[in-house]
């Protein structure tokens, strides 16, 4: 199994007197998933204008800058770019949440100002690039083994949310139940967890013990490290029948 990537992609700073712009080294790509950046810090464009914020001077554009339309001293971001051809400037300010990439090509971070007019300048941003990691899937009934996600946490910097929805049945009959499983059949030592209600949805990360989730958590400190995996609340599979829909995001 492939290390995946952390939620973190880059934290970095951007000098305002950096003309060639904070190259963070990550190649997006349109099919990835959504992005959100952070920007703090304060920076001048000009040693007798006051610090500003990465939205910069909210009462000046000027033409000659790398992004006209946007305040001078803001953070913009470019994708692709140099001989290669790229996206345009695009404002990123304060930051952008959950934003589709629109270009292929490596992120850079650009401090807006005129083009030979970045040596009077002073101060700098502190970026942070960020991905939501989401996985959605099936947990068929009859999934001994459950099904893996692919998805790998780690206790320092990853919360979990979880959504699952669907009814199955867990035996002869075909009585069909959510995830939440049989409140009537509980302690039963022929199920992966007994402690969980018959036929409910589990969660267990690497050489973790299983864990009931039910319908669902929200904001969940991952309990260990490891790939995330669900496993249907049964000893016996083979009668099973019907799925869960899950839905899996680690922010
Ligand atoms: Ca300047
Ligand atoms: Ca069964």
């Amino acid at each position: 199994m492939a290390e995946q990537e952390k939620s973190v992609l880059w934290t970095g700073t951007l000098e305002a007197t950096n003309e060639q712009g904070v190259k963070t080294g990550l190649t997006l790509n349109t099919r990835d998933p959504k992005i959100t950046i952070t920007v703090t810090g304060s920076a001048k464009y000009a040693q007798s204008k006051p610090a500003f914020g990465p939205d910069g001077d909210t009462n000046y554009q000027n033409p000659n800058t790398l992004l006209p339309s946007a305040n001078v001293g803001m953070a913009l971001m470019r994708i692709g770019g140099g001989q290669a051809g790229g996206g345009p400037y695009r404002p990123v300010g304060t930051g952008i949440s959950d934003w589709t990439i629109r270009e292929d090509g490596e992120l850079t971070f650009f401090y807006n100002d005129q083009p030979g007019d970045y040596g009077d300048n002073s101060g700098s941003f502190n970026i942070a690039v960020l991905r939501q990691l989401t996985w959605n899937g099936k947990l068929p009934a009859n999934a001994a083994d459950g099904v893996k996600t692919g998805i790998v946490v780690n206790t320092r910097t990853d919360k979990i949310s979880i959504t699952v929805t669907g009814k199955a049945s867990y035996g002869p009959g075909g009585q069909e139940f959510g995830p939440d499983g049989n409140p009537g059949d509980v302690n039963n030592p022929g199920a992966l967890l007994p402690s969980a209600n018959c036929a409910s949805c589990l969660i267990k990360i690497g050489n973790g013990p299983y864990r009931f989730v039910g319908t669902g958590k929200s904001d969940w400190p991952v309990p260990e490290d490891g790939e995330i995996a669900f496993f249907y609340n049964d000893g016996i599979f083979d009668d099973n029948s019907g799925s869960f829909a899950i839905t899996l995001t680690v922010n």
